[in-house]
C-alpha cells in the first residue's frame, strides 16, 4: 500500500479525521454525495430519498452510523469516523431477473478497489469482502418501490481504522489491522464509488463478464460449503459455481441425487465454507 495519505491506528475517535465533503462533492460524473454525521441507517435514509423521487447516483455517507442494518435483521456496528458506511441510489433498467446481480456487483467493486489500494482481498458469496478469512466489509443491496418504479440502494459498510478492540465479531477485520495503517477514508470513497460506476455501467451496458470476474474473485466456489436455509435445513456440497442469475450452484455431497441445487441470495441465512 502507498504510504501516502495514510493515518494512524489509534481508538481515539475524536482523532479519526473526518471526511473531506468538499472532495466528496466532486465524486464523478453521475454521482452526487451527501456526507451526514449520523444516520441510523444510510439505507434506510437512501430508501427514502428514494421514495420523494432522488435521482440515481445520489450517495449518502455517515459519519456514524447507530443503527446499521445487515440481511435477514441483522446488525452492524462500526464506531464514528473509523468505517465507510455509505449508500448508492441506482435506478436499474435491467429486467427483475438480474437484479441479484446488484449485490455481487458491489461486493466485486468494493473488493477490486481495495486490491487495487494493496489489499488481497476476496469476496464470498453472497454479500462479503474478506481479508483472509476475515471479514472486512459487507453489502446489504435492498429494492425500494418508489413513485417512478423501483429502484435499488446499494449499502455498503467497510471497516476502515476499527481496532482489534472495537470490532464487533471475531470473524471481523478491518484495513488497519491488515496494514497496520488505515488509508484516508475519502481518497478510498472516492476509488470505491469511481469502480463502483465502472462495474455497474459495464454490467447494465452488456459489457464485459460480471459473471467471470465474480468467479474469479470468489473465495466460496470450488471449496466446500454448508448452506443454512430458512427453517433450520442445510445443505452440505461443493460450490462447483454461479448459474447465470447470480444463485451459488451447490453439488450436494450426500444422497443419491447428485444434481446441483442454485441456492439464491435471498434464500440463505448463512454460508460456512467447510473443511471435508
Ligand atoms: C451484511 O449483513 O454484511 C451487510 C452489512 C451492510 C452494512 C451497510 S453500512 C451502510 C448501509 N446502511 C445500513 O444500514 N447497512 C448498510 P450480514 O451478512 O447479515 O452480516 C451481519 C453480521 O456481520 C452481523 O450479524 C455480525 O455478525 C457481523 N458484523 C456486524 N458488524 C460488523 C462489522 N463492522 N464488521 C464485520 N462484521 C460485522
Amino acid at each position: 500500500m502507498s504510504s501516502a495519505n495514510v493515518v494512524p491506528v489509534t481508538d481515539d475517535p475524536s482523532a479519526r479525521p473526518p471526511l473531506d465533503s468538499d472532495r466528496l462533492a466532486d465524486a464523478g460524473p453521475g454521482l452526487a454525495v451527501e456526507v451526514v454525521d449520523v444516520a441510523a441507517s444510510t439505507n434506510a435514509l437512501v430508501a427514502t430519498r428514494a421514495r420523494e423521487g432522488a435521482a440515481e447516483g445520489l450517495v449518502v455517507v455517515a459519519e456514524h452510523q447507530t443503527a446499521g442494518r445487515g440481511r435477514l435483521d441483522r446488525s452492524w456496528e462500526t464506531p464514528p469516523r473509523a468505517a465507510l458506511t455509505f449508500s448508492v441510489l441506482l435506478r436499474p433498467r435491467v429486467a427483475p431477473a438480474q437484479w441479484p446481480w446488484l449485490p455481487l456487483l458491489t461486493g466485486y467493486a468494493v473488493g477490486e478497489a481495495l486490491r487495487d489500494a494493496g489489499f488481497d482481498t476476496g469476496v464470498k458469496w453472497p454479500n462479503d469482502v474478506l481479508i483472509g478469512d476475515l471479514k472486512v466489509a459487507g453489502i446489504l443491496v435492498e429494492r425500494v418501490d418508489t413513485p417512478t418504479g423501483p429502484a435499488a440502494v446499494l449499502g455498503v459498510g467497510l471497516n476502515v481504522s476499527t481496532t482489534a478492540e472495537e470490532l464487533p465479531v471475531p470473524t471481523a477485520t478491518s484495513l488497519a489491522l491488515a496494514a497496520g495503517d488505515a488509508p484516508d477514508r475519502t481518497t478510498l470513497l472516492l476509488a470505491l464509488l469511481a469502480r463502483l460506476r465502472h462495474e455497474y455501467d459495464a454490467w447494465q451496458g452488456g459489457a464485459g463478464d460480471l459473471r467471470a470476474s465474480y468467479t474469479r474473485a470468489c473465495v466460496t466456489v470450488g471449496r466446500d460449503v454448508r448452506v443454512d436455509l430458512p427453517g433450520g435445513a442445510t445443505l452440505t456440497g461443493r460450490a462447483t459455481g454461479l448459474d447465470a442469475g447470480g444463485r451459488l450452484t451447490v453439488r450436494p455431497h450426500t444422497g443419491t441425487d447428485t444434481a446441483e441445487t442454485a441456492v439464491g441470495a435471498g434464500d440463505v441465512v448463512h454460508v460456512r465454507v467447510v473443511e471435508r
